[in-house]
């Protein structure tokens, strides 16, 4: 596998302030000079060529300066590839929309590579109807244009007794949010008519994990959907191409990808994936099940481990909040691990369930800080503190950590992953 040295958790970067500015370390953690016969008053080298012209790059790619923008994955959580994860690189973008090639990755066995022509989605037990759609038929429906963040409820999940890994992209790179466009599930069970006594409905993948979920009926005929295209084009292979289910504000488990079938029930499935795995153990030794709601939760990308901070003065704190239950609708920060919070300016659309960009700028002395956020959603919701949320929940838990983060930003601008108590 080859991906590029990560900054933040190899060689860390070096800051040398210099008659011209700053001389910044480059992916290779050694320093790139700038050159000044490329700056003003010359004439840079790309004004004396053309370029590539139209055509050369059929399907676009980033500017090569930007290769260190990737997903990762940790080597001691991927076992084996086809049954692992990899990380959204937060530190790296700004805004709400994940870009779809950067979308984090949770394949329980790899990547299925469906023939859309050979497509179908099967909906069938208690409906009056049972139907098989082909793609094109799930495209004649009403389509939906939604933006959701989807989070895996092991977001975080390595944090539980202690702070553990030095950069957001592992600590919370579980997370993306795009815009979806698809067909409500709604409008699909109306057609195939529900028996009564119908309550819940299973859904389940055409991955070799065929992995599998129930959902209550309620939630499938609220706000799901069954989607085929995010940010405009079709589904990445990656997120479930040519169809995954959306369940907005649940637990990323639920959103089965490659969806393959669904079937209509009166009780759970008690599938693999919500008994075994995706239940909370608690510290009497019981386990929670069912705890499908992602609560409020936000992060600071930037300044953080692998995006450390450039200079003192100017400084700008960005960050990313989202909630299950709704809105977000306020975005604390904290400079002093916690003792004064003052209110971030979010900046760009604010949508239910979905992601939010938070500002706070601030003029740093060069002090050591204490870097923290908190989200606000319009339930009331205030984003708890980790010994707070140990309290109620031990450390026995993967899932469902959204702790409060502290980042340390030392006077060299380095950031590290520090708990505060
Ligand atoms: N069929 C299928 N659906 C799946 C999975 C899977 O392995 N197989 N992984 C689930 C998990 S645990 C998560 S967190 C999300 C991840 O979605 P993404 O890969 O688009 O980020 O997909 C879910 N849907
Ligand atoms: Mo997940």
């Amino acid at each position: 596998m080859s991906q590029p040295p990560d900054q933040g958790s190899t060689s860390r970067r070096k800051f040398v302030v210099g008659a011209a500015g700053l001389v910044v370390a480059g992916a290779s953690g050694k320093a790139i000079a700038d050159n000044p016969k490329n700056q003003p008053p010359n004439v840079p080298e790309w004004t004396r060529t053309l370029g590539d012209g139209v055509g050369v790059r059929a399907y676009g790619t980033p500017s090569k300066f930007e290769k260190q923008v990737i997903r990762r994955t940790v080597p001691w959580l991927t076992a084996t590839p086809e049954s692992s994860v990899s990380f959204t690189p937060l530190h790296e973008l700004d805004g709400i929309i994940t870009p779809n090639g950067l979308c984090f990755e949770r394949h329980h066995s790899g990547i299925a590579e469906i023939d859309p022509a050979d497509y179908r989605l099967m909906i069938h037990g208690m409906v009056d109807k049972p139907l098989i759609f082909t793609l094109d038929e799930l495209k004649r429906f009403p389509r939906a244009n939604r933006i959701y963040f989807l989070e895996c409820a092991a977001n975080s999940g390595m944090e539980w007794r202690g702070a553990q890994l030095n950069g957001c992209q592992y600590t919370h790179g579980m997370v993306h949010c795009v815009q979806y466009t698809g067909v409500p599930l709604k409008t699909l069970l109306n057609e195939a008519g529900l028996k009564s006594g119908a309550k819940w409905i299973m859904a389940e993948g055409g991955d070799a994990a065929a992995m599998n979920r129930s959902i209550p009926l309620a939630k499938a005929l609220d706000d799901c959907l069954i989607a085929y295209r995010m940010n405009g084009e079709m589904l990445r292979p990656e997120n479930g191409y040519p169809a995954r289910l959306v369940v907005p504000g649940w637990q990323g488990n639920m959103w089965i990808k490659w969806l393959r079938r669904l079937k209509v029930g009166d009780q759970p499935w008690f599938t693999r994936e919500e008994t075994s795995k995706y239940t909370d153990l608690m510290e009497n030794g019981k386990a929670r099940q069912f705890t499908w709601v992602m609560d409020a939760k936000s992060i600071i990308t930037s300044p953080s481990p692998q995006a450390p901070a450039k200079s003192k003065g100017l400084t700008v704190i960005s960050g990313l909040a989202w909630s299950g239950r709704g809105k977000v609708v306020r975005v604390d920060v904290a400079l002093d691990g916690g003792r004064n919070w003052r209110t971030a300016r979010i900046d760009g659309p604010v949508y239910d369930k979905a992601c939010v960009r938070f500002y706070y700028e601030f003029d740093w002395s060069g002090e050591a800080l204490l870097l923290q956020s908190r989200a606000i959603d319009e339930t009331g919701y205030v984003q708890p503190n980790k010994d707070d949320l140990r309290k109620i929940r031990g450390v026995n838990s993967i899932y469902h950590n959204n702790g409060i983060q502290t980042w340390h930003l030392k006077p060299d601008g380095e950031v590290e992953n520090v708990e505060v108590g």
